[in-house]
């Protein structure tokens, strides 16, 4: 019986003794041994309760355990549900109830603080920590190394990630096997990763980027990472001559290049370096070059398609723009209002079709026709164009976002938040421009007629129930928004009043 995900990437390194892992004590752990993890944990679940199909949403913390799950909930034809380990029980609850998670994994510590969200969404509740400790933990070593993949096809789901919609609440993007299976296989070719490749892991694996980018493609090719817990400068410059390639944010680079040591001798024995998930700055791609003589490869994806374009591994990577669709990928740039194609080096919204694009929003018919077309072009929200090479650049965004450090936020979210606080009558939350994150969040408030509410108050009354990274660094109290017309906040002309803001 075939899972092709679990197949494809897992099952053929079975046997391998070959380090898969290379972790940050010194010590490193091979495919064989990986795999034997994740049949563990694949029966640990089993003997829960939990069957093919169930949603198992887990935030826990990077470990070589973390990804074992995510490798034991293919081979178990479960749907894998990664959560930011920053988000509060606020935010979590909704998750693993919109979900109708059957299993909820978490912090050990985290355990009292989430029992109660666990039980009113009837899932059960284990915990899972970074050295092989925790409840599921435990329980996996009990376990046989030895499980039976379960039979899928790649029409089936593989995974629901969460993304924030620019009217409130969150949206889980389907995704099936093809779409995770499809990209990776798609970019490994591309970006000629192989078997001798090993990729610097520094990225969360709850988001795209770390978890189906990074981890898949380096399992498509067979390749080995050095695993790290979390970005961690020091270790980074201290280990890169011991890889060939890195994938990271653009604050990544930005703080790399900050560091005197890091210099072209430290980075003789990479191969590529890729960036994504936020605009890489034209002028840091120049300076990384003066610097390394390396050219950063610049790429596009978002949560619901995965990768759609990338520069070329060959040809000339381009500053300022995302590349080229990927092979298999259609992009075209369309007007706004009608939905009709642009000609070349009009600027238009983005909009894709390929494998890569995911099945919809869980429960959500009416969100997602209204961003899927039936002709199965996905209308990303971004704002791009085509030049007269082919190369796509994103020039800006139809939807209303902020990306802090690869992060995204959604303003509408912290803004009705903000507007529920005593005395405030109305908010606004733009992001502007920061040194480290690329943006930062900033909240701009209007108090209610003869009220003096607290900056202080509110920002620690919104702190319960929003993570750390998508709490504004400060409020801004002003008399009135600017509004067009149509009575809609002019959020450029407030981004434009505060581009100069710093902390
Ligand atoms: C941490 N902090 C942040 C962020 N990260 N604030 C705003 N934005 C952030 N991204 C805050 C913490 O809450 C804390 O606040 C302070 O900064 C220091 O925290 P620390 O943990 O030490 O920060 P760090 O470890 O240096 O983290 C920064 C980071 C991290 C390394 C840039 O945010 C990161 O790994 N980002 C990658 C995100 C990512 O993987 N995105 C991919 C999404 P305080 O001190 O005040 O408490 S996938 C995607 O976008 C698409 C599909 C794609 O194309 O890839
Ligand atoms: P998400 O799906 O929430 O992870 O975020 C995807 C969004 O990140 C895209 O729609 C883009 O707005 C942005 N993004 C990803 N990669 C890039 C890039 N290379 N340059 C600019 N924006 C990017």
């Amino acid at each position: 019986m075939s899972n092709p995900l679990y197949d494809t990437l897992f099952g053929r390194h079975a046997g391998k003794t070959t380090p898969f892992l290379h972790l940050e004590n010194g010590t490193s752990l091979s495919h064989a041994d990986f795999l034997a993890r994740a049949a563990q944990l694949a029966h640990a679940m089993a003997s829960l309760g939990v069957k093919p199909g169930d949603r198992v949403a887990a935030q826990i913390d990077k470990s070589p355990d973390a990804l074992a799950l995510y490798a034991a909930c293919a081979q178990a034809g479960l749907v894998f549900l990664p959560l930011n380990t920053g988000y509060t029980a606020d935010e979590v609850s909704y998750f693993v109830e919109n979900s109708g998670a059957a299993l909820f994994v978490c912090q050990d510590h985290r355990r009292d603080e989430m029992s109660a969200l666990a039980q009113t969404a009837g899932a059960v509740l284990e915990t899972l920590d970074q050295d092989r400790g925790g409840s599921l933990a435990e329980r996996a070593d009990r376990q046989s190394a030895e499980f039976e993949t379960v039979a899928r096809n790649r029409d089936d789901l593989a995974a629901f990630l969460y993304t924030s919609g620019t009217t409130g609440r969150s949206k889980g993007a389907m995704l099936t096997q093809e779409n995770l299976l499809s990209n990776a296989q798609t970019l490994a070719e591309l970006w000629q990763f192989t078997a001798q490749d090993v990729l610097l892991h520094a990225l969360p694996i709850f988001h795209t980027h770390g978890l189906f980018v990074a981890v898949n493609v380096t399992l498509a090719a067979g390749g080995s990472m050095i695993f790290l817990s979390k970005f961690d400068l020091d270790f980074l410059l201290e280990n890169m001559h011991r890889a060939t390639a890195m994938m990271g944010v653009p604050t990544f680079y930005t703080r790399l290049l900050e560091d005197p040591r890091f210099t072209r001798d430290r980075t003789q024995h990479m191969r590529v370096f890729i960036s994504g998930s936020a605009p890489l700055l034209a002028e840091t791609h120049v300076q990384f070059e003066d610097r390394t003589g390396h050219r950063i490869l610049e790429r596009y994806g978002m949560t619901e398609t995965n990768m759609n374009t990338s520069n070329p591994y060959d040809g000339e990577r381009r500053a300022g723009t995302v590349g080229f669709p990927l092979p298999g990928v259609e992009l075209k740039i369309t007007d706004p209002a009608s939905g009709d194609a642009l000609a070349a080096g009009e600027i238009g919204q983005i909009e894709v079709r390929g494998p890569n694009v995911f099945k919809g929003y869980w429960e959500m018919p009416e969100k997602t026709a209204a961003e899927l077309r039936e002709n199965g072009f996905f209308i990303t929200g971004d704002l791009g164009r085509i030049d007269d090479d082919g190369y796509v650049s994103i020039v800006g965004r139809d939807k209303d976002m902020i990306i802090s450090g690869g992060y995204n936020i959604y303003p509408k979210e912290i803004e009705l938040l903000i507007d529920d606080q005593p005395g405030v009558l109305e908010s606004a939350v733009i992001g502007v421009p920061h040194p480290d994150f690329g943006e930062a969040v900033l909240g701009i408030v209007v108090a209610k007629p003869a009220e003096t509410p607290e900056s202080d108050q509110i920002l620690k009354n919104i702190s319960t129930s929003l993570a750390r990274f998508k709490q504004p660094r400060k409020l801004i109290f002003v008399r009135e928004l600017p509004r067009n017309t149509m009575g809609k906040v002019q959020k450029n002309l407030l981004r434009k009043e505060y581009e100069n803001y710093t902390e």
